[in-house]
């Protein structure tokens, strides 16, 4: 049997150098293909050390860094199930995680989480014990099913579900990928996304791993040095803002880009704004594919033929994609439906929660995406909107729910209802609207009580207070109405 151990793929692929640069920053520091494989055996070394098995989770916060690349590897190394965590996310927040992932070992701040009494230690010391210890450098056996990864994704109801990722689901995708944008081991990638997401460690570090290629490693978005780095790189991956802030640049120029083979965005809806004024000014167009957690990449434009703005392209060659009604049958092409999907890239389902995966599944294996989709006569899909209640901000999905309980809960708030309006930079923000009981209750009172328990990305940009909520003679709060009444006030 082969191991399907995603790992032991990256190995078949390093480059014949392994003094090639893997990951490189700006302030000069390097990891080559031969130092990652190195320090990730080594913290593999560590954890197998700390008696951690293949399927125990790993639960893990800190910041962007080429250590916690190496920790990534490592954990698939052993057959660890890697669990990454927004570093924006509260205590409160993580302690959820925890709770329902119950990790084995977690890097975290270890001080923040003493009371769960989980083995736990900062990266710092795990690097360095990992350095001074030995390398393991066996790769676990895996089956194509095994879980590589759980990455958390909000649920309608407002609680996390942990989406079950396994080494074939990232591998299927990855080589995919790899193939239909071309490519190239001399490829060097600019990367500005946090790690904790399918964009940016998978979508965007398997591709680059798979080429044996070169990436620019910044610890965030930062469009200065995108602007310094561009004529040394060749590909960029970044959610829209990335390309807004780009063009509003002084000193973005086609001149910057005419090294550059490809510019692609995805996570949120790339205006066609946007896409137009990139083509006048770089002569390129962005490349805008679609995905979601559960199945990282299931659409993409055409390397080769024709990008369409506001569209994000066919299926992917592995992936089946179908657009229904509610009841799962399919609509007529042109007509709007939801978009369900399936392929070798589809999850093992929500850790622990059959029923939560259940109820978006149909019984010959589609995936319900809740995303509003259109075809066209060859395939190419345009998102037009989302039946979930879900809002995207600057490429983080946040959802009102999980906003508006919490915000119910404070003292003197009758209810409240949370919503997009539009955003220039970030696409989409966070709006609270808020019916008081005690109309002393202010903006500021809210918004204080909220910072411990929300990661400041989910915080409400505004609140605004009304009377009473519109509601539909079912009782349910129409938030269309919500939503046409903040576009005229901003
Ligand atoms: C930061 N802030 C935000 C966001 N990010 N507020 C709302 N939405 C955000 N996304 C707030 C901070 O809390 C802070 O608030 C202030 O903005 C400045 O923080 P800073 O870190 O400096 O922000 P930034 O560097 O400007 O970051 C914006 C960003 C970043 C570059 C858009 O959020 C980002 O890299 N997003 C990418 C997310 C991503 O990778 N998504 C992929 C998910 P204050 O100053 O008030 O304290 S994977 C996915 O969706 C699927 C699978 C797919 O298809 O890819
Ligand atoms: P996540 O749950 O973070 O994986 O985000 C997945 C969601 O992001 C999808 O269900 C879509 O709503 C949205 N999304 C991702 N890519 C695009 C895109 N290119 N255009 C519009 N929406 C997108």
């Amino acid at each position: 049997m082969i191991n399907a151990n995603l790992y032991a793929l990256f190995q078949s692929r390093f480059p014949d150098d392994l003094n090639k640069i893997f990951l490189q920053q700006e302030d000069g520091k390097s990891l080559s293909y031969g130092d990652m494989d190195m320090l990730s055996a080594k913290m593999a070394g560590l954890l197998k050390a700390k008696n951690i098995v293949k399927g125990d989770r790993v639960l893990v916060q800190v910041e962007k860094s080429m250590e916690a690349v190496c920790l990534y590897l490592a954990c698939l190394r052993v057959g660890a199930i890697y669990l990454p965590l927004n570093t924006a996310y509260t205590t409160a927040e993580v302690d959820y995680f925890i709770g329902n992932a119950r990790p084995s070992l977690m890097i975290v701040v270890p001080d923040d989480f003493a009371s769960h009494n989980i083995s736990s230690l900062s990266l710092d010391d795990l690097t360095l014990q990992a350095q001074n210890g030995k390398p393991h450098h066996h790769i676990e056996e895996m089956a194509p099913d095994d879980l590589a990864a759980i990455l958390y994704t909000s649920g309608t109801t407002g609680r996390s579900k942990g989406a079950m990722l396994s080494h074939e689901n990232l591998s299927s995708n990855a080589l995919t990928l790899y193939d239909l944008w071309h490519w190239q081991s001399d490829d060097v990638l600019l990367h500005a996304l946090p790690i904790f997401h399918v964009h940016g460690l998978f979508v965007a570090l398997h591709c680059a791993l798979l080429g044996g290629s070169t990436v620019w490693f910044l610890p965030k978005l930062d469009v200065d040095s995108l602007i310094l780095l561009l004529p040394k790189s060749t590909v960029l991956m970044g959610v829209p803002t990335f390309y807004t802030r780009l063009l509003a640049h002084k000193d973005f120029t086609h001149a910057l880009t005419k090294g550059m083979r490809l510019f692609i965005s995805g996570s949120a809806p790339l205006l066609s704004e946007t896409f137009y004024q990139f083509e006048k000014v770089t002569g390129q167009r962005i490349l805008e594919r679609y995905g979601m957690t559960e199945a990282g990449m299931i659409t993409s434009n055409p390397y080769e033929g024709e990008r369409i703005a506001g569209t994000v392209g066919p299926a992917l060659p592995d992936v089946e994609l179908r657009i229904c009604n509610e009841d799962g049958t399919p609509v007529p092409i042109g007509e709007i439906g939801i978009l369900e999907y399936k392929g070798p890239n589809l999850f093992q389902g929500y850790w622990e929660m059959p029923e939560k995966t259940a109820e978006e599944m149909r019984p010959n294996g589609f995936f319900i995406s809740g995303d509003m989709a259109i075809s066209d006569e060859e395939g190419r899909i345009s998102i037009v909107g989302r039946s979930k209640d879900l809002i995207i901000s600057g490429g983080f999905n946040i959802y009102p729910k999980e906003i508006e309980s919490i915000i119910d809960l404070l003292p003197g708030i009758l209810e409240s209802a949370v919503v997009a309006s539009p955003h220039p930079d970030m696409g989409e923000a966070v709006i609270a609207i808020v019916v008081r009981q005690d109309n002393t209750i202010t903006e500021t009172d809210i918004t204080e009580q909220l910072s411990d328990q929300l990661a400041r990305f989910k915080q409400p940009r505004k609140v605004i207070f009304k009377d009473s909520l519109p509601r539909n003679t079912m009782g349910k709060v129409q938030k269309n109405i919500l939503r046409d009444e903040l576009k005229k006030m901003f």
